[in-house]
């Protein structure tokens, strides 16, 4: 394993594999919401894809459990620094929820309960990288980590995983979510550090 040192007297970094540049290792699953924590019974969860037509497709929580879904273990990194790696979900691929949705648009706003919103090229969204899981290490995903359903995008910072989603807008057009229109980058790639504009 090697070490990296950064700077002068600065602190020194394991390169652990599959620890993205300036992020660290941790064990537990920190909470970050930027405001309270919705509960959402089961009876009025739904969750509704809008197209850029303005075509919608809606599921309730009966119907979308009912959707074929998988078992993954990922690894994720906020972009406050903490990265967790080998967490396993089980969810919905948005390949399967978008499958019968006829669209040509290339970005999606996901939207949440509570009102967070985080913009996502489509292209993100599918070919097995992305999911609408509701399951965390076997147990129904807890109300402080985004359950009963929250995105999962692994590849991206964790930011665009929002918690308590309830609907994907697809768009034309590439639009700031919440923490993008505050100074996040539009995209968030870990490995890339794009974790600010300019970035
Ligand atoms: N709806 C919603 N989703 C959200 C957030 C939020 O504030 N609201 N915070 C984001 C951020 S910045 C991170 S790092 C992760 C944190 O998920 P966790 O609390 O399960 O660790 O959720 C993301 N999804
Ligand atoms: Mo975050």
């Amino acid at each position: 394993m090697g070490i990296i040192s950064r700077g002068f007297g600065g602190r020194r970094r394991e390169s652990v594999p599959g620890l993205p540049p300036g992020q660290y290792l941790t064990h537990d699953f920190p909470v970050l919401s930027a405001g309270p924590t919705p509960r959402i019974p089961l009876d009025r969860w739904s969750f509704t894809v809008a197209t850029e037509t303005g075509e919608k497709k809606k599921w309730n929580w009966q119907e979308f459990t009912a959707l074929e879904s998988e078992d993954v273990t990922v690894d994720i990194h906020c972009v406050t620094k903490w990265s967790k790696l080998g967490t396993t979900w089980r969810g919905v691929a948005l390949d399967t929820l978008l499958a019968d949705v006829e669209t040509a648009a290339d970005y999606t706003m996901v939207h949440s309960f509570g009102g967070y919103t985080t913009n996502v090229p489509m292209e993100d969204l599918l070919d097995g990288k992305a999911w609408i899981a509701y399951k965390f290490d076997g147990e129904d995903l807890e109300p402080e980590h985004g359950g009963p359903a929250r995105m999962l995008i692994p590849h991206l910072y964790f930011w665009k995983s929002a918690k308590w989603v309830n609907g994907l807008t697809l768009m034309n057009d590439d639009e700031p979510g919440f923490w993008e229109a505050a100074g996040y980058h539009m995209y968030g790639d870990p490995w890339l550090e794009q974790r600010y504009q300019g970035d």
